[in-house]
């Protein structure tokens, strides 16, 4: 069952673990599945839904869709354990290289377990597990007490960990204590943009505002409680005033009751556009005047430099890792997390003044491109996977 050494540039069998969301880390997995593979690796997906930007791409990853059975015994099918016996059939059969965890929980620990069980096999042969962390896995989810215990020991079992920011990395290491004998270092590995499809030139002909007088903020998430939207439905009336202007929100999720009640208590009526969830996001992201995040906790933001790669600039909080994506005064504004007035006067500024709105979005497209390109970020996870390849694995 021993395999030959790896020559350092052959193709390897990369097995992608993450939740199949719309937005944030089930994106950056699905792209970053999809580009390996079109530089000739061999890429598995394994979630228990097909992600969505995975769905919509006739790109060459084998999608393992793992949901387990249900039981009666089961308070919810434990799909977490589904995908770990999937990992070890197709690891079994192919013999993966990387297991790479987007979000610790649960995919680090199934991960972790599938490496376990693959050590047991043939300890030559057993992949390596590298931990990508995103944001609540560490700042809300991952660190409530039910879990924490296990999201550091796997962070620390893992044989890399990448965060998406400076800042998460360092909320990392404090939350997590990391750097123990075991610990390892968080390496950050900036999330990534197409930007090719999100591009300037995406098409606006039939953008929901584009009968509507007046410029239009763009906003895109999950609705939960940390974007605070209904904040963002507030802001944007005490920005606009009276004055003709358009808020597209575009996403779904817990808090989108709460935005539409507070649109018919503001007299917003049709000035707040709800259009769901969407794939076309270049086309509704271009033709903005203003991309808008309101986040208490943001560990990058990626809807804000997707907006950015269109060239649409950003008005935001200074949640996070916000300020490693858009720079204040360049490539939009930024304020602090609980000051409306001034987010409302960025945002007024910024829609009511197109050919300063135009110039940041020129120079914010720029930096998407310059900072953020797909081909950079690539080539950084491959170079992490070839370096703890060549490294003993820890042990399961
Ligand atoms: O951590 C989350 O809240 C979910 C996560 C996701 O899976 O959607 O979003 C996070 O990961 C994105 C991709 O790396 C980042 O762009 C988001 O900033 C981050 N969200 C938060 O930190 C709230």
């Amino acid at each position: 069952m021993s395999t030959p050494p790896r020559s350092p540039d052959s193709p390897l069998r990369i097995g992608v673990l993450c939740h199949p969301t719309y937005g944030g880390s089930g994106v950056v997995a699905s792209e970053l599945a999809l580009s390996l593979a079109e530089i000739g690796h061999e890429v598995h997906l394994f979630s228990h839904e097909v992600p969505p930007r995975l769905a919509r791409s006739p790109g060459r990853v084998l999608m393992h869709r793992a949901q387990g059975v249900p039981y009666p015994l089961f308070h919810a099918t434990p799909h977490d354990i589904a995908i770990t016996s999937a990992i070890l059939d197709i690891h079994r059969a192919h013999g993966l290289d990387v297991l790479h965890a987007h979000y610790a929980l649960p995919h680090a620990v199934s991960a972790f377990l599938a490496r376990a069980a693959a050590l047991a096999d043939d300890p030559a042969r057993a992949p390596r597990v590298v931990t990508t962390l995103h944001g609540t896995d560490i700042t809300l989810v991952g660190n409530d007490p039910s879990y924490a215990p296990l999201t550091q020991f796997v962070i620390r079992a893992s044989d890399a960990v990448t965060a998406v920011s400076h800042w998460l990395a360092k909320e990392t290491a404090e939350k997590f204590g990391l750097g123990g004998a075991r610990g390892c270092a968080v390496e950050v590995i900036h999330n990534f943009v197409d930007t090719e499809w999100f591009s300037p030139e995406a098409g606006a002909a039939r953008h929901p505002c584009s009968l509507r007088t007046g410029p239009t903020a763009v906003h895109v998430s999950n609705f939960r409680a940390v974007k605070r939207t209904p904040w963002l439905v507030r802001a944007f009336a005490k920005a606009v005033g009276e004055r003709p202007a358009n808020l597209v929100l575009v996403g779904d999720g817990p808090d989108l009751p709460a935005c539409r009640e507070l649109v018919r208590e503001l007299g917003l009526g049709e000035r707040v556009t709800f259009l769901g969830e969407r794939d076309a996001l270049p086309e509704l992201l271009a033709p903005a005047c203003v991309f808008v995040l309101t986040s208490s906790s943001e560990s990058f933001g990626l809807s804000a430099l997707e907006a950015m790669s269109c060239g649409t600039p950003v008005v935001a909080t200074r949640a996070g890792g916000v300020g490693e994506v858009v720079e204040h005064g360049v490539s939009g504004l930024l304020c602090e997390i609980d000051d409306l007035d001034g987010f409302a006067a960025n945002l007024a500024a910024l829609l009511f003044d197109p050919a300063r709105a135009r110039s940041m979005g020129e120079t914010a497209r720029r930096q998407a491109v310059e900072r953020f390109s797909r081909e950079r970020v690539v080539e950084r996870y491959v170079d992490l996977y070839r370096r703890v390849l060549a490294r003993a694995p820890y042990p399961g």
